[in-house]
Formats: C-alpha cells, structure tokens, sequence
C-alpha cells in the first residue's frame, strides 16, 4: 500500500479518536467501555459500525427498540431495499424517493455515515426494464443508457451525502453455477456484456467526486485455491486490478460476509491476508453485509439448549473473525451487519429447507447475543501497535 495515497477517514473521526482516548475516569463514574455503544467503541479506531435498515421497522411505531438501537448503536446505515432499481423507479420515468430521503435525513440527524447500496445489480430490478428487455421493446444500445441515466440520477440526487456507493453487486458467478468456471453472470452481463462494469464506475464518479466508489460482493472473505477459475477472492481481485490499471474510478471492495455456522469458514489470520491483498492494489475494503446464520433442527426450534448454544458460539466467532481482521488492517473503513435483531433479518424468509435463522446479534426480543459482546469485546481490546487507526483512499478521479 502506498502511503501517501491515504489520507485520514476524516477530521471528525480523528477528533472523535482522540477526545475518547481521553476521556476522564472519576472516582465516581469510572470509565466503563462495556457501557459504549458500537459505534462509540469503533470510532476510537476510526471503524465505522454499520447496519441495513429495514424502512418499516424504522417506522412501525409499535416497534420503537428498533429505531431507539439504529440510533444508538451504529455510526453508519445502509438501505436494506429502498435504493434498490425497482424502489426507486417502479414505474418507468417516475421517481419515488421517499423513503430513501427519509434514511438519507434520518442518518444527517443521528450524524451517521451513508452507505448507498445499491446501484447496478440483476435483481429487484423493476419490471418494466426486464420485461422490455425481454420482449425487445428495450434494445441493448436504450439499455446502456438507461443504465447510465439511472447511476446518474441516483447518484446526483444523493452527491455529497452518500460516504461508500456500491455501484456494481455480485457481478461474478459462483462455482456452483453452470458453467462452474467463474464468469461475469447476471442480466447486465448478458445484455451488455463485461464492459458494464467499468462504465457503472466512471459514471457513478462524474455525478459524485468525493464518495468512494464499491465494487461489493458475496464469499470473498478469504483466498482459495488462487486459481481465478474456481476462487471468487481471486477472480475479484484479478477484476479490482485490472479495473485499477485502467485508471477506471473503483476505490474499494466490500465483502459481504454472509456466513453460515454450518461451513467451514475462515480464521482471522486467513481473512487479514485477503483484505491485506486488496490493500495492496490501493483499494479501501469494507464487510458490507455481516451475518452469520445457523441451520435451526427440529431440536432448535424446540428450545434444546445443546443444540442452540454451539450455535451462538460459532456465530459470535465468526463475527468476530471479521471485526478482527478488519481492525488489523487500516484500510477497512466499516463493518456493516445486514440487519442487527433476528426479528428483522432475511434470513428465515430466504432459507426454508432446511430452515435457518440465529443470523444477528440481538435475538428477536432486542437482547444483545454473545455476538454482540464479542464484537464490542474486540473493539475495545484493540490498539496499537496491532491495530492503528483508518486511513481513507482518496476517491480516484
Ligand atoms: O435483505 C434483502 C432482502 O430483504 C431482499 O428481499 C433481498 C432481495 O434480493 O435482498 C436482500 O439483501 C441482499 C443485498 O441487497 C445484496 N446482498 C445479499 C443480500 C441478502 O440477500
């Protein structure tokens, strides 16, 4: 990594490191880190600590823990649905911005950071733009263009506000795919070809110069193999370099970090080297979409303790692995969970056979699960000389 590249994630944050590094312990009201929030506790290390949010829990009025605990506890939100294609222009021509304003305002007032997701990606597509396609009233030239009119608008409507765009989503097939050869999947791919890529970046920079700039995506926590054929880490880092070489606008890659306690998973020092990998080509990491989500038996769902506890413990680790890693290296600007209380997560609505659930850090009624006490555990035992504060690319013109 190129030093001089980098400057700091901001003055703010770096005041904020410094006055919380000092914060005075009185004999009456002893500093007790335990007693911070999230976000308080990543910000000493320039970390922001995110979360999707879900706009109608945000709103459900007889659901106030919800909105009270993205307000508390999180330094950064995303929109679960509400910047996706098909919320935004569900009919042809015709914006509906409300609720994505609403979580734009909400973050200005809680002083939260914004990650805009998600700019181009094949699904929650509006329907009007995949049947046109389909039926070749959209041709592939019109196609392109109402590709680059939507980056455009989305990213104009929201400049000087959006901190981390994801503009291109899981562009990129897995080896379960047909073929299982990695290779660039999805409608934008097959209609437009590869190319899309680079152009959804430079577009997304001309209508914002200062917000970094995202390729995101899902299994890229750690290197496989190295064989770009059959390992995605690979094959998104042979695409972020060659992306770079061309002096095409991308300053960073998310890693989801969808896990599951049922795989094999990584250690913390497998996924330091990933995101020590990435850094070295002079992009900023971020995990964008943490959970980690347990299969729930017949005997989970009963309540057996046996099978619930090894459960939580494997999720709560792999949480773990991921804040560490993050912490230990300076160019991981966030750590966003996909949804915090398992009452709002995707999870059970997703996967159905079997069935899974266990994905947060809070369980359905708000109480914090070791997950949660693990991350906050990690922050707060972090420093130097191991963990050293962020630093910010410059967003690449
Ligand atoms: O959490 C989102 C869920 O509410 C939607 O139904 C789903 C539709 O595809 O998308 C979920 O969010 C996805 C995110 O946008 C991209 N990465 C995978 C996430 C989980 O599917």
């Amino acid at each position: 990594m190129k030093l001089r590249q980098w400057t700091t994630v901001g003055a703010v944050a770096v005041a904020t490191v410094a006055a919380l590094n000092t914060v005075p312990a009185t004999a009456s009201r002893p500093y007790d880190p335990t007693a911070q929030s999230l976000a308080t506790l990543g910000l000493r290390h320039g970390l922001h600590v995110g979360t999707a949010v879900n706009m109608d829990a945000l709103n459900d009025a007889s659901d106030p823990q919800y909105r009270k605990l993205v307000t508390s506890e999180f330094s950064s939100v995303t929109a679960e649905n509400v910047m996706k294609w098909e919320s935004l222009e569900p009919t042809r021509g015709s914006y509906n911005w409300g609720p994505a304003d609403q979580l734009v305002d909400f973050a200005k007032r809680n002083r939260q950071s914004v990650r805009g997701h998600v700019l181009v990606w094949h699904n929650q597509l509006p329907a009007w733009l995949t049947s046109g396609v389909a039926d070749g009233s959209i041709s592939k030239q019109e196609l392109r263009e109402l590709l680059r009119k939507h980056i455009t608008t989305v990213v104009n409507r929201y400049k000087g506000k959006i901190w981390q765009w994801d503009v291109v989503n899981e562009a990129v097939s897995d080896p379960w795919d047909t073929p299982s050869t990695l290779h660039y999947k999805g409608f934008w791919a097959e209609h437009l070809g590869p190319g899309y890529i680079a152009d959804a970046f430079r577009w997304a920079r001309a209508a914002d110069p200062k917000a970094l700039l995202f390729y995101n995506d899902y299994n890229i926590e750690a290197f496989g193999s190295g064989n770009p054929a059959d390992d995605k880490t690979q094959f998104v880092y042979d695409m972020t370099k060659s992306l770079r070489a061309r002096g095409v606008p991308i300053d960073g890659v998310g890693s989801q970090g969808h896990l599951g306690t049922q795989y094999g998973n990584f250690d913390t020092l497998q996924v330091t080297a990933a995101l020590k990998k990435f850094a070295g080509l002079g992009v900023a990491t971020a995990f964008t979409e943490v959970d980690v989500r347990s299969q729930l038996t017949a005997a989970v769902q009963a309540g057996n303790a046996e099978e619930i506890n090894p459960r939580l413990q494997a999720s709560a680790a792999n949480f773990s692995v991921l804040m560490k890693a993050c912490l230990a290296v300076r160019s991981c600007l966030s750590y966003t969970v996909w949804g915090f209380s398992d009452n709002h997560s995707w999870v059970p609505g997703w996967f159905d056979d079997p069935p899974e659930g266990l994905a947060t850090i809070y369980d359905e009624n708000y109480q914090p699960k070791r997950a949660y006490h693990e991350l906050k555990s990690d922050l707060i035992f972090a420093g130097p000389p191991y963990v050293q504060p962020r630093v910010a690319p410059k967003p690449r013109r």
